[in-house]
């Protein structure tokens, strides 16, 4: 009786870190891409990002100087300010094409500060 518990108990761990282990694999439904994006002298580097369709697009972002914004109009709206020196952290599934910019007001320069997302 003892022995049946134990060996179901142990069936049951197997089962779980089997299906832990395979779900990766089996769910994943775009790639992890990752890019440390900044914010400096009114302009980004790099200026452009380039991944595929559904990649997850995880971004790191680091202003500076002084305070900037990663914002993306259309499908994204994303607007994710970090403050000067601060980092921000954020993702999204790429859909397609577009431009990021900042959008804050204390500086007209901001206004030229842009890059480009590309989706292949
Ligand atoms: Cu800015």
């Amino acid at each position: 009786m003892k022995k049946t518990t134990l060996g179901l108990v142990c069936l049951g761990a197997f089962l779980t870190s089997a299906l832990v282990l395979a779900s990766p694999a089996a769910t994943a439904q775009g790639t992890v891409r990752e890019f440390n994006l900044r914010g400096d002298g009114f302009a980004f580097a790099p200026g452009k990002i380039e991944v595929q369709k559904d990649d997850i697009v995880k971004i790191t972002f680091t202003a500076v100087d002084i305070p900037h914004s990663f914002s993306m109009d259309g499908p994204y709206r994303i607007a994710k300010r970090a403050n000067a020196g601060q980092t921000v952290t954020f993702e999204f599934r790429a859909t397609g094409s577009e431009r990021f910019y900042c959008n804050l007001t204390q500086d007209e320069r901001c206004k030229g500060m842009h890059g480009e997302l590309v989706v292949k």
